[in-house]
């Protein structure tokens, strides 16, 4: 029996995710696009009746930009935020700022495949000297270099984000609290494979869209009982086969 839900939204399209580049913890803002699909989400929100009283973000500003968009068509400016690095995106390793179809044309579709979808293949190693890497970053000097990511397999991520799923977002929830999370694709995938107890070959045919909510009910054990996006189904699989188009060679 359902007894508590929380909702996830990956943030809207940014502009590398309109470039299609390999983004993890690059930080960029919402494209236009993104700008609006966030803004949309806040007023479906609106318009179904949901309020929060919590909204937990990653440290990157693609979701922070999404929250603050729902913020303003639900009117919940007031609201504390909790900022996590643990919400980040997966690091894409070196992968990052290459172009995911000129990969795929490069190392073949099936590699990118492997490189995006599975569950404990790292993308390549982020060299220390590369200008992205975390260690240079002033917003993860709290975070002890050995923790700090140079390329992580989805295992990685869901090892990362799950202390904070369950000793601050579990919190709250039991608590009472409503809560909106804005984070990434694969922070996302993340959260959902443990929640869903999915095998390691479901994870990978999953792939969650950009700027839509995900609502999860939970029962008074935080078992999930049901999920569902706030779009139609076929509005749903156009934006999911988007995101596996991104890994083509080419794009039609
Ligand atoms: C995307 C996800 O992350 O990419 O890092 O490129 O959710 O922050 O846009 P997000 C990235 P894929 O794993 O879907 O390629």
């Amino acid at each position: 029996e359902s007894k508590y839900k929380v909702v996830f939204v990956r943030h809207g399209q940014s502009e590398w995710n309109l470039k299609n580049i390999f983004t993890g913890w690059h930080d960029i803002p919402l494209s236009e696009q993104g700008h609006q699909e966030a803004t949309l989400a806040g007023q479906i929100l609106k318009q179904k009746g949901y309020s929060f009283d919590l909204a937990i973000t990653s440290v990157l500003q693609r979701s922070i930009q999404t929250f603050n968009h729902m913020a303003e068509e639900l009117q919940i400016h007031h609201i504390p935020i909790i900022k996590s690095w643990r919400l980040n995106e997966r690091h894409y390793g070196s992968l990052q700022g290459l172009n995911k179809s000129e990969t795929a044309a490069l190392h073949g579709e099936a590699q990118v495949k492997i490189w995006r979808r599975s569950y404990d293949v790292r993308p390549p190693e982020m060299s220390i000297d590369h200008p992205d890497y975390p260690g240079k970053d002033q917003r993860y000097k709290h975070i002890p270099p050995s923790s700090l990511p140079k390329g992580e397999c989805l295992k990685d991520t869901v090892e990362r984000v799950l202390p904070f799923w369950t000793d601050t977002i579990c919190k709250a929830i039991i608590e009472g609290q409503k809560v909106i999370v804005s984070a990434h694709g694969n922070s996302l995938r993340a959260i959902v494979k443990y929640l869903d107890k999915m095998t390691d070959e479901q994870i990978m045919e999953l792939d969650i869209p950009t700027g839509v909510p995900l609502v999860y009910e939970l029962d008074a054990n935080l078992l999930p009982v049901k999920h569902y996006y706030l779009i139609s189904q076929e509005e749903l699989e156009k934006k999911m086969q988007e995101v596996k188009n991104q890994g083509k060679a080419q794009q039609n």
